[in-house]
């Protein structure tokens, strides 16, 4: 009901439109070469081939019938490609069947604009082959979704105001973490990174465009119709815990404005597939003190509502954790104090402590008490250094967003 709301409120596609678009793909028939990383059946060469053939057969605009084949086609790939994708391991998947899916997705979209259908579909499509599909022609669907998106979003209902801000837990200044206005490369290196310290940095970030230009209702208004990962519950070790694909218009109306129960947009590919958001950020100048290449660097996004919490766990990289805004209470355990914390048996969560950081159960986990640490509120503008393998526990105290920078 909501999708089909949404789909009936979506800008459809007019003719000039698909001239913008076609413009994205190769001029002849042969240059849209169809290469895969590896082998997949005859079959779905065939099938590629044949939506291929629709797309270049039609003078102008294709008509409603080729439109239909090719909406079928597109349809027929991301079946058969969505079966390889789920059956096993994420990281055992083969490429080129991500690659299948991307054509699937993208030929969809095509035969979506072709039609001159609303364009919500044809957004939804694109953002499934960024998020499950590999970069087919020059990752044209990153192209393709820029071309779509619609420029102004679906009414909003209106926000709740907060009558005060919740209050932040206390932080004694035994256990604060050190603050430092923009320390140079050397004292960064010599004095937190070397000795692998966690400190908080100011000035690091007062320049990038996000700090003046990013609230929630500029997400609203250049990712609203935007399709991506969102989790469901105050932290991913709850039972009820979940992932939803939804719109970020949709995650904003339920889950920030509504606020009707927890949800958390912690994603790893948002920069990825939203490019645009990317120009408001820099990447700290101190990871060039890494031995990593910048290509190397994950940059995740974090945005969610009050009450979000990222369970204690530890992460492989080194990280800034950067605030745009809202505040964030933080509390930092050192890698020496890992037998305190419990980490669950788990392989699938052996990096997560099974201890509640804020209320613990002293009788399950009695040497929780012995664990030392450090502690903040983050607030917009700050940037946290958290050493490989710290332990972290993280509360959102407001509506917020941070970006976190992972790198070796
Ligand atoms: O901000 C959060 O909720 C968690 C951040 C985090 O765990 C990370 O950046 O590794």
């Amino acid at each position: 009901m909501a999708a089909a709301a949404a789909e009936a409120g979506s800008p459809a596609a007019g003719p000039a439109l698909w001239a913008e678009v076609r413009a994205l793909l190769p001029g002849a028939e042969e240059g849209l070469t169809l290469a895969l990383s590896g082998e997949v059946e005859d079959c779905v060469l065939l099938l590629l081939r044949r939506a291929r053939g629709l797309l270049y057969g039609a003078a102008g605009r294709p008509g409603g019938e080729v439109a239909a084949g090719l909406r079928r086609l597109g349809d027929v790939l991301r079946d058969y490609s969505w079966e390889r994708l789920n059956a096993g391991p994420w990281r055992e998947v083969v490429k080129a069947w991500r690659q299948v899916y991307a054509y699937g997705c993208l030929f969809g979209a095509l035969a979506e604009v072709a039609a001159g259908r609303p364009l919500a579909p044809a957004v939804r499509l694109c953002d499934m082959g960024l998020l499950m599909g590999a970069a087919v022609l020059d990752n044209v669907l990153a192209r393709l979704v820029r071309v779509l998106q619609p420029g102004s979003p679906p009414a909003r209902s209106p926000r709740r105001a907060r009558i005060a801000p919740a209050p932040a837990p206390a932080v004694p200044p035994g256990d604060a973490l050190p603050h430092l206005r923009c320390p140079s490369l050397e004292h960064f290196r010599d004095n937190y990174l070397i000795p692998q310290k966690p400190v908080v940095l100011e000035g690091v970030m007062d320049h990038w465009p996000c700090m003046k230009k990013w609230s929630v209702e500029y997400f609203y208004q250049v990712a609203g119709c935007r399709t991506v990962p969102v989790e469901l519950g105050a932290r991913y070790t709850d039972e009820e815990w979940s992932q939803k694909l939804m719109t970020v218009s949709d995650f904003i109306n339920q889950y920030i404005v509504n606020e009707n129960s927890v949800g958390y947009l912690a994603q790893h590919q948002l920069f990825d597939q939203i490019p645009e958001l990317k120009e408001d950020i820099s990447i700290p100048d101190y990871c060039c003190l890494g031995e990593g290449e910048e290509d190397d660097i994950t940059i995740n996004a974090w945005f969610g509502p009050e009450g979000t919490i990222s369970p204690l766990h530890q992460d492989p990289q080194q990280n800034f954790l950067a605030q745009v805004f809202g505040r964030k209470y933080i509390r930092l355990y050192s890698p020496q104090d890992s037998e305190n914390l419990y980490p669950h048996e788990s392989q699938i969560l052996h990096n997560t402590s099974q201890v509640d950081v804020e209320d613990p159960d002293l009788v399950k986990f009695p040497s929780f008490r012995k664990a030392a640490f450090q502690s903040c509120v983050l607030m917009p503008g700050q940037v946290l250094f958290i050493p490989v393998k710290y332990w972290h526990y993280v509360r959102s105290l407001d509506t917020s967003f941070s970006v976190s920078f992972w790198w070796t």
